[in-house]
């Protein structure tokens, strides 16, 4: 890379990180606590969203924000669960960045828990803090047992790394053990196994975002 370059994406980061403290400022003024989803496309993140929004909508005010470089599809799917949601279609970018979500945070002022899907992929978000409580990186076994090994730097910074769709692991020949083993080598975040499709870790993942961003989920019953 070119030393202007460097240059440039130095200065880009810098940017996103003044927006992203600012982005922080708003969310701590109003009690808001987010969770930025990341992970690989298709890995289930939009799901996870769903069974989340589902579980927890009568008991919190739940806003979503759904990232996607084209098309509407993840934004209908929680729009129809009745909770505020908005739609971010970045274009040529593959990634959310803090900028972006400064433009929508006023219509969630209102809310207990944010829950941000960034863009489908493992690279990309990796360096764009949004202001967030907790980063999720999810995967699925149907990427291949190696895709944590090729994609370290995203889950260096994850708190929480979700295995999904465990229950494919042996139709696609993938040994779970291994994905996990070498997660918590890259990493100190917990590791959830899940299976949404057969509702497998779904109870643990609403223990833990409930448990650390210590939300109680009895506070608004009704
Ligand atoms: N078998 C199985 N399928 C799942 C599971 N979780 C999600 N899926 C399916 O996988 C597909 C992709 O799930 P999404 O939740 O849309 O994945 P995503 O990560 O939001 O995808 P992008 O937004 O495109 O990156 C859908 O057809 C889901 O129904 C699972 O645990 N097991
Ligand atoms: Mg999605």
């Amino acid at each position: 890379m070119h030393l202007i370059d460097l240059k440039v994406e130095a200065d880009l980061l810098l940017k996103n990180k003044e927006i992203a403290r600012k982005n922080r400022e708003f969310f701590e003024k109003n009690g808001i606590k987010v969770v930025n989803i990341m992970g690989a496309i298709g890995s289930g993140k939009t799901t996870l969203i769903e069974g989340t929004v589902k579980a927890l909508k009568n008991s919190l005010r739940i806003g979503a924000i759904l990232g996607d470089v084209a098309g509407d599809s993840d934004f209908q799917r929680i729009s129809k669960l009745g909770i505020k949601a908005v739609m971010i279609n970045t274009g040529k970018e593959c990634h959310l960045d803090a900028n972006l979500i400064y433009q929508e945070v006023s219509k969630f002022h209102d809310v207990d828990l944010l829950l941000i899907e960034n863009v489908g992929n493992l690279i990309c978000p990796t360096d764009f803090y949004l202001g967030e409580d907790l980063r999720v990186v999810m995967v699925s076994v149907t990427e291949g047992e190696d895709v944590i090994e090729k994609h370290p730097e995203i889950f260096r910074i994850a708190d929480l790394i979700i295995i999904n769709k465990i229950s494919l692991a042996d139709a696609v020949g993938v040994n779970v053990d291994r994905m996990e083993s070498c997660a918590s080598r890259l990493s100190r975040a917990r590791i959830l196994r899940m299976d949404l499709k057969e509702k497998v870790g779904l109870e643990e993942w609403l223990e833990f975002i409930r448990g650390v961003l210590n939300v109680s989920g009895n506070s608004r019953e009704g």
